[in-house]
């Protein structure tokens, strides 16, 4: 039993109000329930901070240090300050730690896929190269982390493979060989898939598919990450909800790993969350400066909590549900696709303090 728990329970017997139950008291008793952080947020002096990370998360993972590009700065040196501190958080404050994400065409190792006259490198040198990588990272927090994203975004939504430089070099096995290095350097820790756009049909063949011919093949992997980047008008609900079916029948648990709502108006009509896509600012994209309107807050509660009830209704197939930052002027979304919005993407508000929608998630999950 936690202090809040402790002292919701004392004041209950002495007939006084108790404590109000936070997300991770109530939604925690289904799957983690967690946060992607900064060393930004662990690193604040303004102790709303903090507070609202351990308050209603009972998980956290690194939005940024633990990627290739941070965390292994050239071939013979790591930096790994920053990802220490936030595992040390973790531990610090009873949290459980994921980590993301080892094997990533965005933000890879700069040095990873050329030598040093700048020529691509051979198969055998970047499988080599991704050994070490993915034995070290692992191995520095082995016991430590609940689970890794081993590979992140691998597939187009048509569901054809990305060609990334790891697909170009060393053709599709590089699946198997990312996964087969991670379970020998941490035996014990989970291992994932994670993706978004999860919800379209063709993505979520392929990555079924990945995860029966890995299982085929004897290399463990845990749980899909349906990273859940969601709009106002997709992912369609009944076609999201087919995915968690989906790779439950395939025999491995999903998880919501990177949840957020944009709620602004988007040029080209895309989802997903393909980090390279950039458009040029202009007004008429960013609408909600002051706030947002009345009809946008009810959709942000309509849309938020419809989420929330397929999470509850699918609790049994889901390990965890993570937003993807703490609050609303964390979010990447106020610098994506379009720079220097500003969103309305996350449960907790510029302020820290939760928003009303909050109260009637924790309720539906108390019946
Ligand atoms: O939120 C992250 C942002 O701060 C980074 O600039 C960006 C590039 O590294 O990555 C963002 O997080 C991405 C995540 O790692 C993978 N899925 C898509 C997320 C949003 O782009």
């Amino acid at each position: 039993m936690n202090k809040r728990m402790i002292l919701g329970t004392i004041f209950l017997s002495m007939g006084m109000v108790a404590t109000a139950q936070t997300m991770k008291d109530v939604l925690g008793k289904y799957f983690l329930i967690g946060t992607a952080v900064s060393t930004a947020n662990i690193d604040s002096k303004d102790p709303r901070v903090k507070q609202a990370i351990v308050d209603n998360f009972n998980a956290i993972v690194a939005e940024n240090c633990m990627k290739g590009e941070a965390i292994h700065p050239e071939e013979n040196r790591y930096y790994w300050d920053e990802a220490d501190r936030i595992v040390k958080f973790a531990e610090d404050n009873h949290m459980t730690i994921t980590g993301h994400c080892l094997i990533w065409h965005s933000q890879p190792p700069k040095w990873m896929f050329t030598d040093k006259e700048g020529s691509p490198v051979s198969r055998e040198v970047l499988i080599d190269r991704m050994y070490h990588h993915i034995t070290d990272v692992v191995t520095r927090y082995k016991g430590k982390i609940k689970g890794w994203d081993v590979i992140n975004e691998a597939f187009e939504d048509d569901g054809s493979y990305r060609k990334t430089p790891y697909y170009n070099i060393i053709g599709p096995e590089y699946f198997e060989l990312a996964f087969r290095f991670a379970h020998a350097a941490d035996p014990d820790t989970e291992l994932y898939y994670n993706d978004y756009s999860m919800a379209k049909p063709a993505k979520r063949e392929a990555v079924c598919k990945l995860v029966r011919d890995l299982k085929a093949k004897g290399c463990r992997i845990d749980a899909v990450g349906m990273q859940s980047h969601n709009g106002t008008d997709y992912p369609d609900l009944a076609d999201y909800e087919k995915t968690i079916d989906a790779l439950s029948a395939c025999g491995v648990k999903v998880m919501m790993t990177e949840l957020d709502l944009n709620m602004l108006p988007n040029p080209k009509r895309f989802g997903g969350a393909e980090v390279s896509q950039h458009f040029q600012y202009d007004k008429s994209f960013n609408p909600y400066v002051k706030g947002l309107t009345r009809q946008a807050q009810k959709m942000f509660n309509e849309r938020y909590l419809a989420f929330f009830k397929i999470y509850k209704k699918h609790a049994h197939q889901i390990s965890r549900v993570t937003l993807w930052g703490l609050s609303d002027g964390d979010s990447w979304l106020n610098g994506w696709p379009i720079p220097g919005r500003t969103n309305y993407s996350l449960l907790i508000d510029r302020q820290y303090k939760l928003k009303p929608i909050v109260k009637d998630i924790i309720k539906l999950f108390e019946q």
